[in-house]
């Protein structure tokens, strides 16, 4: 059984800040679960560009309000707490916070946590081979 608490992952390696957002990941791969879970804040008034080519991500929102656009198909959506979006076809998005947000986020496959956005805003695939980190048993 795993028990973690945001106090204890806070300003550690594991509380990673980006221009426009602060993501807490309170699951990586090494925890060997299969995806990884994170408590993510962007900022209001920020917009964050977002493409996940290699990964599946589940986003929901618990406070906060935005707006999230689709570029793939044009589609904008309202955010707001109770709001689920699902990237289920790695579609070229982003997110505009009107308010801070905080989003519990999961990644399939999961982070390993030495990703960065790269110029289109995505993470490369990693595994724990690529940085030397073996999963849990
Ligand atoms: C909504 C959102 O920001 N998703 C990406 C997750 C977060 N930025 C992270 O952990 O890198």
């Amino acid at each position: 059984m795993i028990v973690r608490r945001l106090s204890e992952i806070a300003d550690g390696q594991r509380d990673v800040r980006g221009p426009t957002f602060a993501s807490r990941r309170l699951l990586l791969a090494e925890d060997g679960i299969g995806y990884s879970l994170h408590d993510t804040v962007l900022y209001a008034g920020s917009t964050t560009p977002m493409y996940y080519r290699h990964h599946l991500e589940s986003v929901y929102c618990v406070s906060g309000r935005g707006v999230l656009t689709d570029h793939d198909t044009g589609a904008v959506h309202q955010i707001a707490e109770g709001t689920l979006y699902v990237l289920d076809g790695h579609e070229h998005h982003e997110l505009f916070a009107e308010t801070d947000l905080r989003m519990i986020c999961v990644f399939t496959p999961p982070l390993t946590g030495d990703e960065v956005h790269d110029e289109h805003g995505t993470y490369p695939l990693l595994t724990d081979a690529d940085t030397g980190m073996a999963a849990s048993p």
